[in-house]
């Protein structure tokens, strides 16, 4: 038995993966295949409904200056995150001088729109190299974990924040506790504090379990967030569903009493309610989609291998770890893999020791197919590679079902 991260309540399991390697760890050649490596299960705290992972990796092992993910690769989520600041500049940026604090900024995606406004911002971001391309685009970037230390020491030089906000961070974050007690330090009275992450609806839903994997320690409902954000004196106030990474939701929390919640936010709980969210055997279930998918794939992937066809994957994306390493695809199945970030390329797949090449060799030649890691960027990948299927090229997508496009 596990104790939930959140209440110490009892925490029950409901799919384990196995001993996993960290998902974005891209070795070279010569380092050996003695990666680090941890148990990846996933379980339901009975109490407050918190879906969370039952082993932490510690974070520095995950999050340091090498961290090869960068927000900007995708054109949609560039312009998802200059609406995000666009939005925050028109709604909750409107005082006198006012301040937007982003932790995750990661490479600057979504600060440099802020910056651009002339709007005081700060990043607060511990993985170094990517921190460093957002100071290149003059966006401020303090190199450090947040949590409550760094929030009040933020406070204490730069002042109250009127915005605080966060994408696909939170989510990484065992420690909520040191979270809502920074953002209580660092937001101004009538502040909000603003996250957005995979939504536990949407991975039930489309049965996109590699959303399960070591960075993402929390796959949140409203519910489970409207929990969290009351027992540290916040509301959770409002609720979007967004389609970007398959399926998210933006959560607006202030402290309590401040201001009135949306009607959306029970409207979202009543519907997670009667899809059985919280419930274990809802969960469970899961689990099978899950079994079939790697099954079918692996399936589809000796056919194809056995009828002398050629085969790679696009996008070596921290979820797809969780695919080829439980579902066993190596090299033998799947010989390489095309990604255009610098940081991955010519290293190898975590686990699965699957080589990465650059996207400009994909059609060097086309492979007969393709598997889509990628799949939340279909759109953005499709029109970009058209060619490849003009050609005759075949896409393979796996959510929420094994298929060839
Ligand atoms: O939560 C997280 C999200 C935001 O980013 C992090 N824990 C880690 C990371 O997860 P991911 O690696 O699964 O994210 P993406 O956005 O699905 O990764 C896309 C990958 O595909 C990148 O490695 C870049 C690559 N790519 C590409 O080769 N060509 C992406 C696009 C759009 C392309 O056209
Ligand atoms: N916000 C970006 C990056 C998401 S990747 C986007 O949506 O694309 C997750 C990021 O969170 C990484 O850049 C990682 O370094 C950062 N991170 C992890 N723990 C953190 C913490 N405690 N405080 C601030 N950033 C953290
Ligand atoms: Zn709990």
């Amino acid at each position: 038995m596990s104790k939930c991260r959140v209440c110490e309540g009892e925490v029950r399991k409901f799919f384990d993966f196995g001993k996993q390697p960290l998902s974005d760890t891209f070795l070279t050649e010569q380092e050996s295949g003695e990666a680090y490596h941890f148990r990846l299960a996933v379980g339901l705290c009975t109490r407050c409904t918190m879906v969370q992972l039952l082993e932490e990796v510690p974070r520095d092992r995950m999050f340091h200056h090498d961290y090869p993910y960068h927000s900007s690769g995708s054109r949609r989520m560039r312009e998802h995150f200059a609406q995000t600041a666009r939005d925050l500049l028109a709604t909750e940026l409107t005082g006198e001088d006012p301040f937007c604090v982003e932790i995750g900024s990661n490479d600057g995606v979504m600060l440099g729109v802020i910056k651009d406004a002339g709007v005081r911002h700060l990043g607060v971001e511990p993985s170094g190299g990517v921190a460093e391309l957002a100071r290149k685009d003059g966006v401020r970037v303090r190199t450090d974990f947040f949590e409550e230390t760094t929030a009040r020491l933020i406070a204490g030089e730069d002042g109250p924040a009127d915005v605080i906000y966060a994408a696909n961070t939170i989510c990484h974050i065992p420690y909520l506790d040191s979270i809502f007690r920074g953002v209580d330090a660092l937001l101004r009275p009538g502040g909000v504090f603003v996250f957005e992450d995979p939504y536990l609806g949407d991975i039930v839903e489309r049965n996109t379990f590699d959303q399960i994997y070591d960075e993402h320690f929390f796959l949140f409902t409203a519910r489970s967030v409207r929990g969290v954000a009351h027992r540290f004196g916040f509301e959770l106030v409002d609720v979007h569903r967004l389609p970007v990474h398959g399926g998210e939701v933006r959560y607006t929390i202030a402290r309590r009493g401040e201001r009135a919640p949306s009607p959306a936010v029970p409207a979202l709980i009543a519907e997670e309610t009667s899809r059985g969210l919280a419930e274990l055997g809802t969960l469970e279930k899961l689990g099978d989609g899950i079994d079939r998918i790697c099954a079918d794939l692996v399936a589809l992937l000796r056919d194809l291998r056995g009828r002398g066809l050629s085969v790679a994957g696009y996008g070596a994306t921290a979820k797809s770890a969780t695919v080829t390493n439980y579902a066993g695809i190596g090299p033998d199945l799947l010989p390489c893999v095309y990604d255009t970030t610098p940081a991955k390329i010519g290293r190898l797949m975590p686990g699965s020791r699957i080589p990465i090449r650059s996207a400009e060799e994909f059609g060097r030649p086309y492979p007969d197919y393709a598997v889509l890691f990628a799949w939340n960027h279909t759109e953005e990948i499709l029109a970009k590679e058209e060619e490849f299927a003009a050609q005759g090229g075949k896409w393979i997508v796996y959510v929420p079902e094994v298929r060839v496009l």
